[in-house]
């Protein structure tokens, strides 16, 4: 029996499918906006690899300073025979658990990107033989089934990607991944908590640009996937700080007045001077509002682990 499963959720063309909602409804309504999901196209993958590697960009980095420190603690806390990890990518930074976890039966890494679940998937079993890889294309947003493994379950969310969701997305989301846990299973969450908002701001505008072009691409797979004559050279990336709703909001502002069209969907887009679209917010979290989010879903948190700064979170909570 192979320990390599993979197993499609998704059905084919559902990308495609999601793609127009999102432009025809994000485009088509004021103020414009665009989900940040749509960023991470190979090329923008690459973008948000290089952003990882930026002096200002710290999330990542602060991360994985806890993976390290706390990985044995985490494992012992969970006693986990599964893990799943939402929004795996390339489960670089999962290595440090799965490291800390030589008693785990099976790893269910979940992504929309069937390449980069493969690749990781043999990488690792071929660094761990006898764990089973049960790999999931699947948008963990909506509708996840897990696959049948021993428990307790551990479930990951990294990276501090649960920012990208407004409340009441989240609300949805993690009651949604409660009610595919059961007792004795736990959550991990990373969550970038709130700091300065100068160190935030310069975090999502760093000096090299990188941010800048990784906001730009939205715009480039637009054009890719639904034959749009978007200019990037006619946005300009901003990053603002709201002190209101404590996130971070990355937009694109048109230089001029401009007519797009976007000819898959029989849509042309107007734009005035100066105009902005919202392509992501990245909420920062305090630990009373991430304790409250997560009771609210039916979890409670046990652990509290953050970085030698304090400037991320990781929470262990229970099911
Ligand atoms: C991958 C969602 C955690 O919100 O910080 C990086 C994405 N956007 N720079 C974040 C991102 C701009 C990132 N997450």
């Amino acid at each position: 029996m192979s320990p390599f499963l993979l197993t499609r959720t998704l059905p084919e063309d559902a990308t495609d499918a999601a793609l127009r909602a999102d432009v025809l409804h994000g485009l088509g309504h004021q103020p414009k906006t665009l989900p940040p999901k749509w960023f991470y196209d190979a090329h923008g993958s690459a973008l948000f690899e290089k952003i990882t590697e930026l002096p200002e960009y710290y999330p990542t980095r602060a991360e994985r300073e806890i993976l390290l420190a706390r990985a044995d603690g985490i494992a012992a806390a969970s006693g986990a025979r599964t893990l799943v990890e939402l929004g795996s990518g390339s489960s670089e930074k999962t290595r440090h658990l799965l490291d800390a976890m030589p008693e785990l039966h099976t790893y269910v890494p979940v992504d929309v990107s069937e390449s980069a679940l493969v690749q990781a998937g043999h990488a690792l079993i071929a660094e761990r033989p006898g764990l089973n890889v049960h790999a999931l294309i699947a948008d963990f947003t909506s509708g996840l089934t897990l696959p049948d493994t021993p428990g307790p379950r551990l479930v990951a969310f990294l990276g501090g990607t649960i920012g990208n969701l407004l409340p009441a997305e989240r609300a949805t989301f993690l009651a949604s991944v409660r009610s595919l846990l059961s007792p004795g299973d736990t959550l991990l969450l990373g969550t970038d908590l709130v700091k300065d908002a100068s160190v935030l701001v310069t975090a999502y505008d760093d000096a090299a640009g990188v941010t800048a072009a990784f906001n730009k691409n939205v715009l480039s797979v637009v054009d890719r996937e639904l034959g749009a004559d978007f200019d990037l050279d006619a946005f300009e990336h901003v990053a603002l700080w709201d002190p209101e709703n404590e996130w971070i909001e990355m937009r694109l502002r048109s230089r001029v007045a401009q007519t797009v069209k976007i000819p898959a969907l029989d849509l042309a887009v107007h734009f005035a001077e100066g105009e902005e679209l919202r392509t992501e917010v990245s909420a920062k979290f305090r630990a009373d509002g991430v304790r409250g989010e997560l009771a609210a879903a039916g979890f409670a948190l046990t652990h509290w682990w953050t970085d030698s700064e304090g400037r991320f979170a990781l929470s262990l909570s229970g099911a």
